[in-house]
């Protein structure tokens, strides 16, 4: 009966050890998407032999070593016995860093026999198709320059809907109407070329004048229709990786509020005069939007040090880039281009000037409260994205990603 007892018990834990390891070689078929940078979860299989005691205390050390995370670890006799000896089979599932899981596994496998792994690769979770960027709208302050007077800040959640119009008082119009005029000026001087041709473009057809305030909307349907780029009105900043995201679907999320009258000249944050001066006509550049889009298709998924990084070269580039054109310097970035204080300081020989290279420019520190001390030059955006495309290869990311235009979704390759 005693015996009998004890077969039972060996069968179930048998039984539950083989629905675990189907379990686990299911799970190791796809990969998991999670909110977790850069970790790995493996399944691991190995025999110790039992003459080999002390093998045991060795293994879990090496675990240790690499601090794994041990979400299981079980053990059953092995089917295989050799030379009579039983072997003990272990099953262990643990999260490491993806980058030491190869040294672990060839770590155990000096101690232990028939060492097989399963990996699952964890990385964060991206959108892959463009309706779900209505995930991605997480605030990182709450931007409002002019709570006693509460003009709209709408937001529209789904792409699928039009852009609310906003309806802007007469000061909002006059703040408007100062910075515009003021700017306008100097374009012919500061703005590199690409950027005068949108801006002839944007005043015959979008509505841009110093008396009106472009609609949303409406530049919306002007840039999808030049570069495939649509607009979607945000409360304010956002997280950088989900900016980054939405700009993998040539996407751009554009506030709509304006500045505060006070300080026409330079706003420290975003505002629609950043938005409609700054961005948009860059945006209807081919290559600028591809330049634009690469970055965002760079960032998806990518570990949270390399958001970081991507993030300050979106800082230099798309906001504070200058760009040669024959012998001048001229201006394409959206922070410079929407604030008349800047554009003059950044083309003036205050601040240290340098050439573009990503590696150097990634690191790069920098505040966002007033001007820049730096500025880096690209040659022209082909080269530019010629740079990125070479520095984006670089980033470590499990899979690589490809955007497909016909149905505005990513897909993801594995890499094997
Ligand atoms: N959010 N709405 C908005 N606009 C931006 O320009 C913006 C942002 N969030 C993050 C961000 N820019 C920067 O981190 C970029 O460098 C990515
Ligand atoms: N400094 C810019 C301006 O005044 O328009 C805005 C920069 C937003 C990053
Ligand atoms: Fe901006």
């Amino acid at each position: 009966r005693r015996q009998s007892l004890i077969e039972d018990a060996r069968k179930e834990r048998e039984a539950a050890a083989a629905a675990a390891a189907a379990e686990a070689a299911e799970a190791s078929e796809h990969i998991v998407f999670e909110e977790e940078d850069g970790k790995a979860l493996i399944n691991l299989f190995f025999a110790l032999r039992s003459s080999k005691s002390p093998a045991l205390s060795r293994t879990l050390k090496v675990f240790e070593t690499f601090e794994a995370k041990m979400h299981h670890l079980e053990t059953r006799s092995s089917r295989k016995p050799k030379d009579g000896l039983e072997d003990l089979e272990y099953f262990v599932r643990c999260e490491v860093h993806l980058s030491d899981v190869s040294t672990l596994v060839s770590s155990l496998k000096r101690i232990a026999e028939d060492v097989r792994t399963t990996k699952e690769v964890k990385f964060h979770w991206f959108p892959k198709k463009i309706a779900e960027l209505d995930r991605c709208h997480h605030l990182v302050t709450k931007f409002d320059p002019d709570l006693d007077q509460d003009h709209p800040v709408s937001i529209c959640t789904s792409l699928a809907k039009s852009i609310p119009r906003v309806e802007y008082t007469e000061d909002e119009i006059g703040t408007w109407r100062e910075v515009y005029s003021t700017l306008r000026d100097l374009y012919s001087t500061h703005a590199c070329s690409e950027y005068l041709e949108a801006f002839r473009l944007l005043e015959k057809h979008c509505g841009y004048s110093p008396n009106n305030i472009p609609q949303l909307e409406d530049v919306s349907t002007f840039l999808k229709e030049r570069t495939g780029f649509q607009l979607r009105p945000v409360a304010g900043l956002l997280s950088a990786r989900d900016f980054l995201a939405s700009l993998a679907f040539r996407v751009f999320q554009c506030t709509q509020y304006i500045r505060h009258a006070s300080s026409p000249m330079h706003s420290p944050e975003p505002d629609c005069v950043h938005e409609l001066l700054g961005h948009v006509p860059m945006l209807a550049d081919k290559t600028f939007a591809q330049f634009s889009q690469n970055i965002g298709l760079a960032s998806l998924g990518a570990p949270e040090e390399d958001i970081e990084k991507l993030s300050t070269l979106y800082w230099f580039t798309v906001e504070f880039g200058l760009c040669k054109q024959g012998d001048t310097l001229k201006a394409y970035g959206a922070g410079l281009l929407s604030s008349y204080g800047e554009l003059v300081h950044a083309l003036s020989d205050e601040p240290e000037i340098r050439d573009f290279d990503p590696e150097i420019v990634a690191v790069q520190p920098y505040q966002d409260q007033t001007y820049q001390s730096v500025y880096f030059v690209s040659e022209s955006f082909s080269d530019a994205k010629e740079k990125l495309r070479g520095y984006s290869a670089g980033i470590k990311r499990p899979f690589s990603v490809r955007f497909d235009p016909f149905t505005s979704s990513i897909e993801v390759l594995d890499n094997p």
